[in-house]
């Protein structure tokens, strides 16, 4: 700092130049204030290192006393900006133009504030700053986040730290979850302080480009294009994910790219990694690959941030079902389910999957209330349920949809589409018989029967429906816990959101 004018003027250094131009471009760098500054030359993706001030510039006499630096992309028309520092009534800011002096002129991206090192960042698009070296840390940063984040780490499982050891199944899961939950909680306390910045802490929408010139850069962006055109090429599933991106580009990104890129001294230890700025872009970028593989595991499906596959969830993929059906006749209904769910859907059990009929729940319109599996069907695979239905033996227009649940644990997924039914050739609404067959009626009576059993045998509760662990896990995520007793099914009423409240919100990101 020094004074000038009775104001006292913060210092901004340059301190590290990249050029980030996605065609190969030559910039230079000169600062014209201080002639004796080396003149930088960067080709594409390369990065220089320096040491030039920002020069004070506050009028048009000033600029032409060369109070300012140039940065120039080197086409046939590529641009010349000019950078200097004034303080005016938006405040004191680093300033660009490509016309010469402006006042008060442009504030140049992401991080124009005053005083400390910074990174220049450059594009044929224009120019950013990034926080440099100490200048990084986050002011008045609380400690109970900080020792939050540090325990998780470095802690005993029953002192704050991780539950599972890294790279152990079920750690990717819970490495994911505490640090989307972390910043959730981050973004709370700063957003609410004088100094918040958006941009400082605004996630990475991928890795910049300046990440090239760290070791190992070039692959590790190919890493995520790979990721950007086949996500699940990171993890098959949802866990494995986590434990490819803690392991791998987490690593990397806080120990070799954010501290060599930048200069950032806190990013490389995790003890104090929550103060730096970095490691919010760094966490939100997890976030969204998070979210990218969430959507490519899900296709058509929207998933929330910092949200898991819930252990039950189904969608519904396609139905054969005819419009048109003769009274007390057979037919064949076919329907399409994928196993949306973490969970694998077996048959078997206290608890067995089931497709249940809706609209009204539990009725027997059809025949029967209930369609066993005839398979396990593990997460992401599809299931056809292929039976007979019954039609009611009068006439009128019935409904028919079903959805997925699991017995005494919870209704779940999408529901089929309605499909309203004609049922003719039977009784009329009065109860009169259309035409008169005595034996057909004794069949049909027969087969309600033998229906009837059938349903009893889905319908009724197993024996004896011990809450076991699944049961409970189940319950974690939101179903209604059953009966002590098994009696009674889930109701309508008593339906949980589960996986359909927080699936079909809209995404924030797209
Ligand atoms: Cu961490």
């Amino acid at each position: 700092m020094h004074s000038m004018g009775g104001y006292t003027l913060a210092t901004t250094t340059i301190k590290r130049v990249f050029n980030n131009c996605s065609t190969p471009m030559t910039i230079t760098v000169r600062s014209h204030e201080r002639s004796s500054d080396p003149v930088l030359t960067i080709t594409q993706y390369e990065r220089a290192d320096c040491n030039m001030t920002i020069p004070w510039c506050d009028s048009q006499s000033d600029f032409n006393n060369n109070h300012f630096i140039t940065v120039t992309v080197t086409t046939l028309t590529g641009p010349t900006y000019f950078v200097w520092q004034t303080k005016k009534s938006d405040g004191d800011h680093i300033r660009c133009s490509t016309t010469g002096y402006q006042s008060p002129g442009a504030h140049i991206a992401y991080y124009s504030n005053v005083e400390g090192d910074r990174c220049l960042i450059v594009t044929e698009n224009g120019l950013a700053l990034m926080p440099f070296g100490d200048a990084v840390e986050i002011p008045n940063f609380p400690s109970s986040l900080h020792d939050q984040h540090m325990a998780w780490h470095h802690n005993p499982p029953n002192d704050g730290g991780r539950q599972i050891p890294q790279g152990q199944p079920g750690s990717g899961l819970e490495f994911l979850t505490f640090h989307c939950n972390f910043l959730w909680q981050f973004e709370t306390w700063y957003n609410q302080q004088s100094f918040a910045n958006s941009n400082l802490t605004a996630p990475w929408i991928q890795m910049p480009p300046e990440f090239r010139t760290a070791e190992d850069g070039p692959g590790r962006m190919n890493d995520e294009q790979r990721f950007l055109n086949n996500p699940l090429s990171w993890g098959s599933t949802e866990d494995a994910f986590g434990i490819w991106v803690e392991n791998g580009i987490h690593s990397w990104l806080h120990t070799i790219a954010v501290p060599q890129v930048y200069g950032d001294p806190l990013m490389h230890d995790f003890m104090d990694a929550s103060k730096s700025y970095y490691f919010y872009k760094l966490h939100g970028l997890i976030n969204r690959w998070w979210i990218t593989w969430q959507k490519a595991f899900f296709p058509g499906r929207m998933n929330q941030r910092c949200q898991t596959i819930p252990q039950l969830d189904a969608f519904f993929v396609s139905q054969t079902i005819p419009t048109t059906v003769t009274a007390g006749q057979t037919f064949p209904v076919s329907i399409r389910m994928q196993n949306y769910g973490a969970a694998t859907w077996t048959s078997g059990g206290s608890n067995p999957f089931r497709l249940g009929s809706q609209n009204p729940q539990d009725n027997t319109i059809w025949g029967l209330g209930r369609v066993a599996l005839p398979t396990s069907v593990p997460h992401r695979s599809f299931v056809d349920f292929n039976f007979t239905a019954t039609a009611p033996r009068t006439n009128g227009n019935y409904h028919m949809q079903w959805q997925m649940l699991q017995e005494l644990v919870s209704w779940f997924g999408t529901k089929t589409t309605d499909v309203v039914i004609s049922v003719v050739g039977g009784k009329t609404k009065e109860g009169k018989d259309v035409k008169d067959d005595k034996d057909d009626d004794k069949l049909m009576k027969e087969n309600d029967k033998l229906m009837k059993e059938k349903d009893d045998d889905f319908l009724l509760p197993p024996d004896q429906p011990d809450l076991d662990e699944k049961n409970l896990q189940a319950t974690e995520n939101g179903a209604e816990q059953s009966d002590a007793d098994g009696k009674t099914f889930i109701t309508a009423d008593e339906r949980p959101p589960v996986g359909q409240q927080a699936l079909h919100q809209p995404d924030e990101d797209a």
